[in-house]
């Protein structure tokens, strides 16, 4: 018993000095934007999940109060055909990184409340299973920013 309630403590140390003593948070958002399309469009929106805890933490909702409707994202190409399904949870391993992508996971913005165009900035709060919820301004930004434009380092060189 006494091995057990040593462990115990053991835990709970860990946790409150990834999150106190350094004055680290648990959850840190990074590279938060959102790509914005005319004509009430849904818009995706991106960010970087870092986990400085010694802990996995699971992102398990999203809200803003900018958008009707938020929901958790992943985009998939399956036999060229490319799709979005729901996701519940997206789970970042200790000391690890999520980053969002077009071709990967994304929110998906809907229904905004008020007028929004690039320039802009939003603001959203994801919910975490086992730590504290974290709001996030996202930068607006037009509808060509951050596409993934593959390097081509097989094209020849045409200038002679
Ligand atoms: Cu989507």
């Amino acid at each position: 018993m006494r091995f057990r309630h040593a462990l115990v403590t053991a835990c709970v140390l860990g946790l409150s000095s990834a999150s106190g003593a350094q004055d680290v948070p648990a959850m840190q958002i990074r590279n938060a934007w959102v790509r914005w399309l005319p004509g009430n469009l849904p818009a995706g929106g991106y960010v970087t999940l870092v986990n400085n805890s010694d802990q996995p933490i699971s992102l398990i909702a999203a809200s803003s109060p900018d958008y009707a409707l938020v929901s958790i994202h992943r985009s998939r190409t399956t036999g060229g055909i490319s799709q979005m399904l729901p996701v519940n949870k997206i789970t970042v391993g200790a000391h690890s990184t999520v980053e969002f992508a077009a071709q990967g996971y994304h929110l998906m913005l809907e229904r905004p409340t008020r007028a929004l165009r690039p320039g802009d900035r939003v603001s959203v709060t994801l919910q975490f299973a086992g730590s504290a919820a974290v709001t996030a301004s996202l930068a607006v930004r037009g509808p060509g920013a951050g596409t993934e434009m593959p390097a081509m380092p097989g094209m020849p060189d045409m200038t002679h």
